[in-house]
């Protein structure tokens, strides 16, 4: 392993101009020679390659990485320009234990980098490569770079069916990697070494357009990784990959001008779009110089700061009551680059107003478009800086925003007792997250994902910083938090990072404690047991379901059901197996301490806290559409049925 590699084989005898590698080599070599810039601020595009090994791409991409990590700028065949030096051009490969946590650590490093770094994974052929899929649906549909590198069969052929290869009979060409297909904002299978050329270049491309990006799919079939191929020198040369703010088009922002001058109640939605593209401060000059109050979803939260007096806090189902109020009332609904999810609408109920308009600021035409707004196709910084030069002497009516900051402080007068103690044995978890919400710094991040905590979260934090706050809701998957909470400190390593975690979702996806430890990452890990799923319990509750099947129980012999005694599994004996520090506690006053201990440690902590399964969660008047049997022969559906056809009834499209 410590063998230092001789000059690749080949070498001398590549024509002049070309520089023999395998297409693995070729593949990290070019990958490490890759820049993003934007705002005049440039960095490495790929900064490091997470994988996991099998016969698919130990020998391939594998061995590639072996020799970069001994040797990562050979002298002997500098490509065009300035030779790279052995620190730039290294390929830093970061072993996981599960493909699909991989793909969560890397965007979750993406993310905190705002799109402007992606890591890269790679995994063997088969159930290796199919494992990433789930993590490549969440960075396309939350619009988070990584690139994805499956292995792939022979394609030669020679030995089909190779182990875990699908064999198709109609099509010799579908390989399970296909599953990637629709999760991938660009996909590629490279069956000829030359093709590797422009694929990594529309690639990049991908990966660095704002309004593209997402998964980006390289399929690798296994003997084409280790074939070798004489590369045109140009290709491994420094390439910087602009990151782009298009601005508005004249006309577009004048027909957006016109709708917002008219309106008498508008009100800002601020989308993850406006974070990545770092457009806090002219979000703050907008709402300064128009009186707007702005509302925010999952992905936004923070892009304004709590702090400030038309921050209104988050919309939709489990928004609050503030920012719900005034959204219902909106004539005008200005959208900065967010998606609106049937969460950030509440399945099409918040907006109320019969004559409500949409103004949808965003990078990507397609979401621009949503509910037949007035699009404004642009980078959100550059288009909120346009509109605020374009409404200049405009503000909403005071009454307006005296209003907003009414309801606001209305709202703030609910949230403290729901992060004060309740008076039952075991604290509700909103009492530990008003703990955390104080005690963590601005700068520190909270991550999740799934459960009951993304809605209490979503209606209760102050977020105070545009990346404290990181809540993965596009695709809400159970154990994002835990390998995300890896890739956001690698990302900020000044930053203490807290991932929540139910223990639904600890049980899903521990593995990567495993990663942290061996990293030597500094994470804090939050696990809330409450023995179930109070998410879906209270959702199956309030549909006439019963908590039907969402604790976790011993399956009981008399009625044959799972509601016996509760489980034995023991989680905070679970993490010390990793060789991870472990507090347990029952109570907020004992949580602070175990979190001031753990924020003192140099290393990775975990802290279980027992939390009541039943809440009580925030108030909040959001509604989400879940649509419950329509004929059954339990009371309890029925009278949720009839609850359900009555909550559709302000269901609409807005045209
Ligand atoms: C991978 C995945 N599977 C299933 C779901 C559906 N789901 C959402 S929340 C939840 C239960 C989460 O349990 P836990 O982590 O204990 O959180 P709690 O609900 O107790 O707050 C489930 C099964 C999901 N979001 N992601
Ligand atoms: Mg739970």
């Amino acid at each position: 392993m410590s063998e230092t590699p001789s000059a690749p084989a080949g070498t001398a005898s590549a024509p002049a101009g070309t520089i023999r590698l395998t297409v693995a080599q070729a593949l990290v070599r070019f990958l490490a020679a890759q820049h993003s810039e934007r705002d005049g601020v440039r960095q490495r595009l790929i900064p490091g390659t997470f994988g996991i090994f099998g016969h698919g791409n130990v020998a391939g991409v594998g061995q590639a990485l072996l020799q970069n990590a001994l040797d990562p700028a050979p002298a002997e065949d500098g490509a065009p320009g300035e030779a790279a030096t052995p620190a730039e051009a290294r390929m830093p490969y970061y072993q996981a234990r599960n493909e699909q946590n991989m793909v969560h650590t890397a965007v979750a490093y993406a993310r905190t980098k705002n799109r402007l770094q992606a890591m890269a994974c790679t995994a063997s052929i088969g159930p290796g490569s199919t494992n990433m899929v789930t993590g490549a649906a969440l960075a396309t549909i939350d619009r988070i770079p990584v690139l994805i590198l499956p292995s792939d069969v022979f394609a030669n052929r020679a030995v089909d069916p190779v182990l875990q290869q699908l064999e198709d009979e109609r099509a010799m060409d579908v390989t399970v990697n296909d599953a990637f297909r629709p999760v991938s904002r660009y996909f590629d299978r490279i069956w000829r070494p030359e093709q590797l050329i422009p694929s990594l270049l529309a690639a990049m491309r991908v990966l660095t357009d704002p309004a593209e990006t997402g998964a980006v799919t390289i399929c690798l079939p296994q003997d084409v990784q280790a074939e070798a191929h004489d590369w045109p020198a140009e290709l491994f040369a420094e390439r910087t990959w602009h990151v782009g703010r298009p601005v508005p088009e004249p006309a577009a922002l004048d027909r957006a001008l016109e709708v917002i001058r008219g309106a008498r109640r508008p009100v800002v939605i601020a989308g993850g779009g406006a974070i990545y593209s770092e457009a806090s401060a002219a979000l703050e000059a907008f709402a300064d110089a128009t009186g707007i109050p702005v509302l925010d979803t999952q992905a936004g939260k923070g892009a304004l700061s709590a702090d400030h007096p038309l921050s209104v806090g988050g919309v939709g189902a489990t928004g609050n009551d503030a920012a719900n109020t005034l959204a219902a009332e909106a004539d005008v609904v200005i959208g900065v680059g967010t998606r609106y999810t049937d969460f950030t609408t509440a399945s099409h109920t918040a907006f109320r107003n019969p004559d409500v308009r949409f103004v949808n600021l965003n990078v990507k035409a397609f979401d621009a478009a949503k509910h037949a707004a007035t699009m404004l196709v642009a980078d959100a910084r550059e288009g909120l800086g346009a509109l605020q030069a374009g409404l200049a002497g405009w503000q909403a009516p005071a009454e307006h925003g005296a209003r907003a900051k009414e309801l606001r402080s209305q709202w703030e007068e609910l949230v403290e007792p729901c992060f004060a103690p309740h008076d039952q044995e075991l604290p509700a978890q909103t009492e530990i997250f008003g703990a955390l919400n104080e005690m963590m710094g601005e700068d520190d991040i909270v991550i999740n994902a799934a459960g009951s905590m993304p809605g209490d979260l979503q209606a209760l934090w102050k977020a105070r910083s545009p990346q404290q706050y990181h809540l993965e809701y596009g695709y809400s998957c159970m154990g994002y938090e835990l390998p995300a909470s890896l890739g956001a400190k690698m990302a900020a390593p000044e930053s203490e990072v807290v991932a929540i975690i139910g223990d639904g979702t600890f049980q899903m996806a521990p593995q990567e404690i495993a990663t942290i430890v061996a990293e030597r990452i500094k994470v804090i890990l939050v696990i809330l047991q409450n023995h179930g799923w109070s998410s879906i319990g209270s959702l199956s509750e309030s549909h006439g379901s019963q908590r039907f099947g969402t604790k976790y129980r011993m399956r009981d012999e008399d009625s044959g059901l799972l509601d016996g005694d509760k489980l034995p599994f023991d989680i905070p004996a679970n993490i010390r197996s990793y060789g991870l520090e472990v507090q347990e506690v029952s109570d907020t006053e004992a949580f602070r301490e175990a979190y001031r201990r753990a924020e003192a440690s140099e290393e990775a902590t975990a802290i279980v806290v027992n939390t009541n399964l039943y809440g009580p969660n925030p108030p909040g008047i959001g509604w989400w559409d879940v649509p419950v049997s329509a004929v059954s022969r339990l009371e309890s559906t029925q009278a949720a049925r009839a609850r359900y056809e009555q909550d559709l009834a302000p269901q609409r499209h807005y045209l």
